[in-house]
């Protein structure tokens, strides 16, 4: 790069070593399914095949477990994975994330093409708070149900959670066929696609293997026993795609932090979550009520200048005609008009419970707390659903937020409400709303 012998330019090279330091993409062999893969894997996997996280949601007792269970059972017969029994499954260790305590089950097996780590809690509490606090996130979903009850409230309301975080793929194994006849079969096949489509999945086309997970379990080699496993194993190698870093969206990178380096301008760093940034871009700056236009004059990455960057990569992007003094960490750089400002939005929400570090209180309408999301902090006004007068501690619900600033948030993005300095509630969002005039303290002027 022409620049790169100026002296100030090596300070600038310099600082940007410091602060842009080289992060890839966390590796699968990284990620924490890999303690679990370790406990669990007969043998290790090979290094270059890529890892799929998955997990069974439905209705409690519909055979979750069992299904686990049993597809380990039949893979250790091929060397693929170690059985883990079905009382295992179930006693499974209490895990803290983001102060949350969710008790979840992950074990590690392979097919002939990849390998899974596959999370199974053992009560409903647990799938909630694991789904909204993005503890396990899920590439693709077994729907478990029994033929004998068909759709149960929790078949619905983990489907609403799936598609709300972003799980795109759900393979249905309906289970219990050893319990009913033929023409019920197909009724619940009926009733299951067209749930799904109701929920806004592929209901129509997704994979449905009919099974019996107990028979599976205890080895019976039948159609619904552990043929039935090996479809679903078909089912998931070929239905859920492997997760890729969207690099073809617009841009955007949420900002950690901010400096300015003399002679050449304002620097923003942050770790580009989708697309692709290439120099000289036509860029915005959002958050906290502004929207700043811009131009990324340079970029670094890897401790180098680059033309460009992808999803994933942890940059520095020269931002042009920006002071410093406008910008923050919790804004957004971003490709123009891809992103609105916004201070109002509808998210779902699970409010801890005491044990949990969270309220012992109930929590009533128009509570004011501070939210977190990403890099920024900013004080937040939660309005329950009309039909609810309060939540308590462990419960989850829908909620609207209002913040006191129009800041960037999309369907999916997590937060956290914290009450001197402790968490008290973590959740998602679901949808941007028009944005609302904010008076003095969180007021709505409407
Ligand atoms: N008859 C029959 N019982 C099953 C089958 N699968 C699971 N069960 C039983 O259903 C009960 C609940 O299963 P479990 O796996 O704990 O359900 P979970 O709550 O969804 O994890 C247990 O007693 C299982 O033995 C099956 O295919 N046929
Ligand atoms: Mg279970």
């Amino acid at each position: 790069m022409p620049h790169c012998n100026q002296p100030k330019t090596m300070r600038f090279w310099g600082l940007f070593r410091v602060l842009v330091q080289p992060q890839r993409p966390q590796l699968a062999s990284q990620c924490q399914f890999c303690l679990t893969r370790s406990r669990f894997f007969s043998s290790q996997p090979q290094p270059d095949r890529k890892n799929v996280n998955i997990g069974t949601i439905g209705h409690v007792d519909h055979g979750k477990t069992t299904l686990t269970a049993a597809i380990t059972k039949y893979l250790h017969k091929k060397g693929l994975a170690k059985y883990v029994p079905y009382g295992e499954i179930d006693k499974a260790p209490e895990e803290k994330a983001r102060g949350i305590t969710i008790n979840a089950c992950h074990v590690g097996y392979s097919t002939e093409r990849r390998t899974y780590a596959h999370t199974d809690c053992p009560g409903h509490a647990d799938y909630i708070k694991n789904m909204i606090s993005g503890a396990s996130q899920m590439d693709g979903a077994v729907l478990v149900v029994a033929a004998t009850d068909g759709q149960m409230p929790q078949t619905r309301e983990h489907l609403l959670l799936a598609k709300q975080v972003g799980v795109s793929k759900i393979i249905v194994y309906i289970n219990k066929t050893d319990l009913v006849d033929a023409e019920v079969l197909e009724l619940v096949e009926l009733e299951i696609r067209e749930l799904l489509e109701d929920f806004g999945f592929d209901g129509a086309h997704c994979p449905l293997i009919f099974g019996s997970a107990l028979e599976a379990l205890e080895g019976q080699d039948t159609e619904r026993g552990t043929k039935s496993i090996q479809k679903l194993l078909d089912a998931l190698d070929s239905y859920i795609p492997y997760p890729e870093r969207d690099c073809k969206s617009p841009f955007m990178l949420p900002i950690d932090n901010t400096f300015s380096v003399s002679g050449r301008g304002t620097v923003v760093v942050g770790t580009l979550t989708r697309g692709t940034l290439k120099k000289n871009a036509e860029a915005e700056l959002l958050g906290f009520d502004l929207s700043l236009k811009t131009t990324v004059s340079d970029i670094q990455a890897f401790k180098q200048s680059l033309p460009e960057v992808r999803a994933g990569d942890h940059v520095g992007a020269l931002v042009r005609n920006v002071k410093l003094k406008d910008i923050k960490r919790g804004m957004v750089l971003c490709a123009p008009k891809s992103l609105k400002l916004s201070n109002r939005f509808k998210a779902s929400i699970y409010f801890l419970t005491k044990g949990e570090g969270g309220r012992s209180k109930p929590i009533a309408n128009k509570y004011c707390q501070q939210l977190f999301s990403q890099t920024w902090t900013v004080p937040c006004r939660i309005d329950l659903d009309d039909d609810v007068t309060m939540l308590m501690p462990g419960e989850y619900g829908n909620v609207k937020l209002t913040l006191l600033w129009k800041m960037v948030m999309s369907p999916g993005q997590q937060f956290t409400v914290r009450e001197n300095n402790f968490t008290v509630a973590t959740g998602i969002v679901t949808e941007t709303m028009p944005d609302v005039e904010v008076k003095g303290k969180l007021h709505l002027v409407d």
